[in-house]
């Protein structure tokens, strides 16, 4: 089965398909599933939904969506199958529903979920003679669809080749790779970042609120500062792979007496430390074993390399 960048059917079954581009369906339509269902809608393309709960499919069927009555029906009208819902053992509860009829489609799984849970998910469909893509969406429902979204993909190299002119209608594509496993990894790494970033800014926030300042009017300060402090990245990043923690900006003996004013000013404005104490540990840590004229890099050592339990 392969679609080319018009969306032409050039596979065999699906050549009698009305229009010009094949027929997708998407699996589970909650808030990610229903903006991914209008995606492919809004492309003309003809959508085939099905979810758990009938009453969301009946809201996409009022936008132009067929609604199927099973698993297997939608799995059916489709040769590419797009699934996202809450975990992998949904994901795995509803493919068993399918029988026979997954063989020669494609599953897309755009459920957030773990790499060994994507390796099992993609060993699975291929012993039931389907193709696997595994996907990390990039997105917030709002963004699907738009220039900011991008989609993860591994798996399966001549699937996301067929696929990817349909795939790019929800965002944009990376392919990392034939191991299923990489794209849940590369999206639990993101989300990581995410909420790094959303763990400061709220312990921020109740700093500046304990004195009656409006988080608004904090803001504007925070988005110039990440700005500045994330052009750094790719030079951080340059340093890690040489395992060169020296620093000229700042040691861990600095962040050390940074942290405890931090902790303690904290402590003094009656706020819980509960998001900035593990990283305290992990500095406290560096500098004790022998390593506080190094920069904060040498913290992902430190948890590449855990203490036993
Ligand atoms: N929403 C977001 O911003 C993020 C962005 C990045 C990707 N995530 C992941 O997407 C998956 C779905 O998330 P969602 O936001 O659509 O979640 P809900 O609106 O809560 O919808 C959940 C759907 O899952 C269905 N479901 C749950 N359990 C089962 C089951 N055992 N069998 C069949 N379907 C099941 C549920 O059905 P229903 O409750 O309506 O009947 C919804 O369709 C998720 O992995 C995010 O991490 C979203």
């Amino acid at each position: 089965m392969k679609e080319n960048k018009q969306g032409n059917p050039l596979g065999q079954d699906w050549k009698q398909t009305e229009g010009h581009l094949l027929p997708v369906s998407v699996i589970g339509l909650g808030m990610m599933g229903s903006a991914l269902a209008q995606a492919f809608l809004k492309e003309g393309r003809r959508t085939t939904v099905w979810n758990r709960t009938p009453g969301k499919a009946e809201t996409l069927a009022a936008q132009g969506a067929v609604a199927a009555r099973t698993v297997a029906e939608a799995i059916a009208a489709s040769p590419l199958i797009v699934i996202c819902v809450l975990d992998y053992a949904a994901v795995q509860e509803i493919l068993e529903q399918a029988g026979d009829v997954l063989a020669g489609r494609t599953v897309v799984n755009l459920t957030n979920g773990s790499p060994a849970q994507a390796r099992q998910t993609a060993a699975w469909a291929a012993e039931h003679g389907a193709e696997y893509l595994d996907g990390g969406i990039m997105a917030v429902p709002q963004m699907i669809g738009t220039s900011g979204a991008f989609v993860l993909y591994s798996g399966s190299s001549s699937a996301f080749e067929a696929w990817q002119p349909a795939l790019e209608k929800l965002g944009s594509t990376k392919y990392l790779g034939g191991d299923p496993g990489l794209a849940p990894l590369y999206d639990l790494a993101l989300l990581s970042v995410m909420y790094g970033m959303y763990g400061g800014l709220f312990h921020a926030i109740a700093m500046v609120r304990s004195v009656g300042v409006q988080a608004e009017s904090f803001t504007p300060l925070v988005v110039p500062w990440l700005s500045a402090m994330s052009a750094s990245m790719p030079q951080i990043a340059q340093a890690v792979d040489a395992n060169d923690h020296r620093t000229d900006v700042s040691s861990l003996y600095i962040n050390q007496t940074g942290f405890v004013n931090f902790i303690d000013a904290s402590r003094e404005l009656g706020i819980s430390t509960e998001l900035i104490t593990p990283m305290q540990a992990l500095i406290d840590r560096g500098v004790a074993e022998g390593h506080g004229t190094d920069g904060l890099t040498r913290i992902i050592e430190m948890i590449q390399h855990p203490l036993p339990d």
